[in-house]
């Protein structure tokens, strides 16, 4: 366990003396797209049907507008705080190349966000870019999704598959997505279509959960590797972007390594570590624009 205790206030849980946790480092290393920092330094969210705020105070982590049931049902896995992080840290800063961007990262957590949500947003972000890849999920969202009211502001919910199946691509097209309409329509319709097709796929080994995902129209391995990584605890996972490559040219590799053999140079160095490991390399080459 990363904290010590809980303690449940009136709006808002307390966790205690919080341990390798750091909101800039979790929110910002590239795996989730629905936190925003606020004014105040907080960060505001949207998860699982519910807005939430987190803070860090001293040595505890504070999250508003819940309650201790939903952290015990929901952020406890959320936030991934049963994983002890120094022991994976620890780990990997055994590599002397790869230990500066495990300091650099030293707060990352890897989110265990909702399948389907993750799955939709993942093949938006073929060949996009961060702030469009938010802007077309919040678009989808504003749509389709259910609105929360929180403080003096609106949030809306990610859609269910129940309210995506029924859109046509033009529908999809009016978010901004371009050309992945067609992927994003395909696949909603064959997640409503198959009873349990996520739960199956979860359940199954990070190699066959690879292979499953790329069933997906819009799904190739490096998007694979994200959803797998982001919303079904398979560590396992490599994915290779345009900065994770930068970051393995930079350490470990030559310039004209394809990117299926970065995967799996980076599997087999850093085995059922290589998504942390990925985590603290993405972020680190897209921080500093690390270019070869
Ligand atoms: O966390 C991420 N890891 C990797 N390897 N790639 C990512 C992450 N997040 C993210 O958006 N991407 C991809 O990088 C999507 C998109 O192709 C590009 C945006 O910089």
């Amino acid at each position: 366990m990363d904290f010590q205790n809980v303690e449940s206030k009136d709006n808002y849980v307390l966790i205690k003396n919080i341990k390798n946790f750091e909101l800039e480092h979790v929110f910002e290393c590239g795996q989730c797209f629905r936190w925003n920092k606020t004014e105040q330094g907080t960060f505001i969210g949207v998860a699982f049907g519910k807005v939430i705020e987190v803070e860090k105070k001293d040595n505890n982590l504070v999250i508003y507008n819940t309650t201790e049931e939903e952290f015990n049902n929901i952020w406890l896995d959320y936030f991934n705080l049963r994983r002890d992080y120094k022991e994976i840290k620890e780990e990997l800063s055994e590599d002397p190349l790869l230990k500066k961007s495990v300091d650099f990262g030293n707060g990352i957590r890897i989110l265990k966000q909702e399948p389907f949500e993750i799955l939709i947003s993942f093949i938006i972000s073929a060949n996009n870019r961060i702030p469009m890849i938010k802007r077309e999920i919040n678009t989808i969202s504003k749509k389709w999704g259910k609105e929360i009211k929180y403080k003096d502001d609106i949030y809306y919910t990610f859609p269910k598959v129940e309210d995506l199946q029924d859109k046509t691509i033009e529908d999809f097209e009016g978010c901004g997505v371009g050309f992945r309409a067609k992927y994003i329509k395909d696949t909603c319709e064959k997640v409503y279509a198959s009873d349990n097709i996520l739960e199956y796929i979860y359940s199954c080994d990070d190699d066959k959960c690879h292979i499953e995902l790329q069933k997906f129209m819009g799904v190739g391995p490096k998007v694979a590797d994200c959803i797998m990584l982001f919303s079904m605890e398979k560590y396992s996972a490599f994915p290779v972007d345009v900065w994770v490559k930068r970051a393995m040219m930079h350490f470990y590799v030559a310039p004209d390594v394809s990117l299926k053999k970065i995967r799996e140079f980076g599997r087999d160095k850093f085995g059922n570590l290589s998504g942390f490991a990925q985590q603290y390399l993405f972020y680190y080459a897209r921080e500093n624009n690390i270019n070869v």
